[in-house]
């Protein structure tokens, strides 16, 4: 890598790249310059120095004639990228120093950064951890998605209850990409098929967009290598039908103008609802054809022959969201390229590798047969014969009772399907895919998820990161794993005070910035015990707030009873269309209002919920937790990735035996780690007895009492407003709330008492972080490398 790009500008320089810009570029002189000019022409000053690197990495793949890595994926969900881009240039110091001297506060220039939101939750930040640290490994590498223009919903509470606004990132200039207007693909959708004499297929499409690319560099470790990130955005194949017009065919002349406007419109925020179904598939189908046709122009242009591709290519299908890409690979080699049908199985085969990141059924991807053939009737045709050799081979079919099942598809197009924790894995193999693991036993893999150290503790956690880097040395954010080095220091006064002070500081930044988004005081030293994530029932948050009121109760009934304060911290969206989800999300509003108001409990248990929980409140949230909250019912939660960021930054987990926490109990300790709670087995066998929740209530009073206080509207101003919630603890209770609550409520007695130690607190904080250094996506990627791609670093 030329180290001349790295050599750092001085800051007097720096702040002339940044002037040069705001007039150059910007045509503003400093006098008039807005905060967002200042923003821009900053980020454009950091911006120049990645291109060297970045296309220095081109020309360094093209001389390898290697492999290259496609992460095929609908969502990246990247958050803010001054600071992260910064950070790996190792120009933090200089850029903050040119601002100062510039008359701008670097700090909240950074702030004021919109979050880039094209992800709902841990498979899109998976997506952005994953390109990290494929450019930190220098591994040739693209992440393929959609440049949506409106990203996940912006969250808002009206009265406690979740309100969705259209979030607009893309309504200021996105300084980060470079439009790539070469870069185009006509992408065809519905329409019919012909043959010809020699049964070779032609597909004629009805109607068709344009694919046109757009790039944004992702960064490694001190720029020493630099990776691709195209987002496809869809374009009118004309820009206007002038003769269409003419003739006074005003609908006819805007017809394709109209799905291309739609098409990368909006992020799907879920699969709750029915509508705009067929939208997704035609996004699906629309990135993975423009990404499948770049990298085969790729392929051809470095002069490889079709059958050479394995070689050259491996394509990572982020959940089944991309499973197209398996007929449509095979679409191109057989009617545009004209190989036989099977040697395309078998080449698409060999290069496609697919990730399942659940197991939860109605999460499974499932389109009608009907659907498929009005929108891809070619695709149709060849997932008919894949399923023909898929029952040929295996008995498995991909077609059943009308629909594509995607996760069969995906499967049986893959050499290597991984699950994304050993405990999933596990159950992949046993339930999920059991037939399909019995027929290709060495296809499951796992490759437990991390998290990338840069953004997760060396950005969001500069106390913690400092300490580190003054205990250890450098060279620990690159390799996490050298973390174990602070395990001699851990124990000793010196180290854990400062770990303490460190942590206590984070809590007081947090605590600042609570006081300015809600108004609330909260006091440093209480107990800061965390929840974000999705809201889901199957995560939970409900037996959070459940046994906060219990809590709640037995403070008021015995007040001096040696309590130890709590702030409940709860970060989430639920998707607009999940009535359960936004119904828990208004109880913890309302349990929030009323307990905040207790003169009685307010100086010992606080509830907190801000708004609108995304990558950039995460940042804030992660550093300055106590407890870390990753009590999922067991079995359900595929790995989680929150649950390494919390621990990797010096929380204490209370967790089931789910996902990722097993491991993660595993690294840290089982005396370090809450753990509580049904196991998976245990969950299965509990849910088929009869009346199950009902019994589990009966002999809770704690919990009786608390669903009853729900009842009698002692939280809804007298009004009977959770009728959906009581009716589904006390009669079905899938999630086994009622089953865990005693199990819950008494560990966190028992972290109560933990808590109140302060020095062993701090001393089991500690351990976290030198023993989680195994959790980075950088070990994670290496795996995928070695076991599923066959790639290779250029570093
Ligand atoms: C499907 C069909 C139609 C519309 C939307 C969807 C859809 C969208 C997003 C289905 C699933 C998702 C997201 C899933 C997800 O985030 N899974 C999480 O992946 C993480 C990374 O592997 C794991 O850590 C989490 O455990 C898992 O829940």
């Amino acid at each position: 890598m030329p180290k001349d790009t790295l050599t750092l500008p001085t800051a007097t320089a720096f702040a002339d790249d940044v002037l040069s810009h705001l007039r150059v570029t910007l045509a503003k002189r400093a006098s008039g310059a807005t905060r967002h000019d200042w923003r821009v022409a900053l980020s454009l000053a950091i911006r120049d120095r990645v291109v060297e690197p970045w296309l220095a990495s081109v020309d360094r793949t093209y001389a390898a004639n290697g492999k290259r890595v496609y992460y095929l994926s609908l969502e990246f969900l990247i958050g803010r990228l001054i600071e992260d881009v910064t950070i790996n240039l190792g120009l933090e110091d200089v850029a903050r120093e040119a601002m100062e001297s510039l008359g701008q506060d670097y700090q909240s220039l950074v702030a004021e950064e919109p979050d880039a939101a094209l992800g709902n939750g841990g498979l899109g930040r998976l997506a952005a951890c994953f390109m990290d640290s494929l450019s930190t490994l220098g591994i040739p590498a693209h992440g393929y998605g959609i440049r949506y223009e409106h990203g996940l919903f912006e969250q808002h509470f009206k009265g406690g209850v979740q309100i969705e606004t259209a979030e607009a990132w893309l309504a200021e200039h996105h300084v980060w990409e470079f439009e790539r207007p070469e870069v185009r693909y006509d992408i065809g959708f519905g329409g019919h098929v012909d043959y010809d004499a020699e049964g070779r297929a032609t597909w004629h499409p009805a109607e068709e967009v344009i694919a046109q690319g757009y790039d944004t560099p992702t960064v490694g470790w001190q720029a020493a290598w630099v990776n691709t990130l195209r987002l496809w955005a869809a374009k009118p194949i004309v820009h206007f039908d002038l003769e269409a017009f003419n003739r006074g065919d005003f609908i006819g002349a805007t017809a394709s103008e109209a799905l291309a406007r739609t098409l990368s419109r909006v992020l799907y925020p879920d699969d709750t609802t029915e509508q705009g179904r067929t939208l997704r598939l035609k996004q699906e189908y629309f990135f993975v054809a423009a990404s499948l046709r770049d990298l085969l122009r790729r392929h051809l242009f470095e002069g490889h022959a079709l059958s050479e591709l394995p070689d050259h290519v491996a394509i990572q299908l982020n959940d089944t969201h991309p499973a197209l890409a398996g007929p449509e690979l095979i679409r191109l080699l057989v009617d545009e390229h004209g190989m036989a049908f099977a040697e395309a199985m078998r080449t698409a085969r060999a290069c496609l590798g697919y990730t399942n990141h659940t197991l939860l059924p109605e999460a499974l991807e499932r389109w009608s047969e009907g659907l498929m053939k009005q929108v891809l009737p070619r695709h149709y045709a060849i997932i008919c014969l894949l399923n023909m050799e898929s029952l040929d081979e295996t008995g498995i079919a991909i077609l059943e009772n009308g629909s594509v099942k995607m996760g069969e598809l995906a499967f049986f197009m893959a050499h290597k399907v991984n699950g994304v924790s050993a405990l999933h894995t596990e159950l992949v193999k046993e339930t999920l895919f059991a037939d399909l693991h019995r027929s290709y036993p060495d296809r499951i893999v796992n490759q437990t998820n991390g998290v990338t150290p840069r953004r997760w503790i060396h950005s969001a956690n500069p106390a913690l990161s400092s300490l580190i880097t003054e205990t250890i040395g450098e060279g620990w954010v690159s390799d996490l794993e050298r973390l174990r080095e602070l395990e001699p220091h851990v124990g000793t006064a010196s180290f854990d005070e400062a770990f303490a002070v460190a942590k206590r500081a984070n809590k007081a930044r947090l605590s600042d910035w609570v006081a300015r988004e809600t108004g609330m005081a909260l006091d440093p030293d209480a107990m800061f015990d965390i929840q974000i994530k999705r809201i889901h029932e199957y995560k939970r948050q409900l037996l959070n707030i459940l046994e906060t009121v219990a809590l709640w109760n037995e403070i008021r009934d015995d007040p001096n009873g040696g309590w130890t304060p709590r702030v409940k911290i709860f970060g989430g969206k639920a998707a607009p269309g999940y009535v359960m989800a936004k119904s828990i999300i208004r109880l913890i509003n309302d349990v929030a209002e009323t307990v905040n108001a207790d003169p009685v409990t307010r100086h010992l248990l606080r509830v907190v919920y801000p708004e609108n929980y995304n990558v950039s409140m995460a940042e804030r949230l992660i550093p300055a937790c106590d407890l870390s909250e990753q009590i999922s019912t067991a079995g359900k939660e595929a790995s989680g990735t929150g649950n390494m960021k919390l621990s990797l930054n010096g929380a204490l987990t209370v967790g089931t035996l789910d996902g990722a926490n097993v491991e993660i109990r595993e690294h840290v300790g089982a005396e370090n780690f809450f753990l509580f709670g049904l196991t998976a087995d245990e969950v299965g066998a509990r849910r088929t007895r009869p009346g199950h929740a009902r019994a589990a209530i009966e002999a809770s009073p704690r919990l009786k009492r608390v669903l009853g206080q729900i009842a009698n509207g002692l939280f809804s101003g007298g009004e009977a407003r959770y009728g959906d919630i009581l009716g589904m603890l006390w009669d079905t209770d899938y999630f086994l709330v009622t089953a865990d609550f005693d199990s819950y409520y008494d560990i966190q007695r028992q972290i109560d008492v933990a808590y109140r130690d302060r020095a062993e607190w701090t001393r089991k904080a500690a351990l976290q972080t030198a023993r989680m250094g195994w959790f980075s996506s950088d070990r994670t990627i290496a795996g995928y490398a070695k076991d599923i791609w066959g790639a290779k670093s250029l570093l």
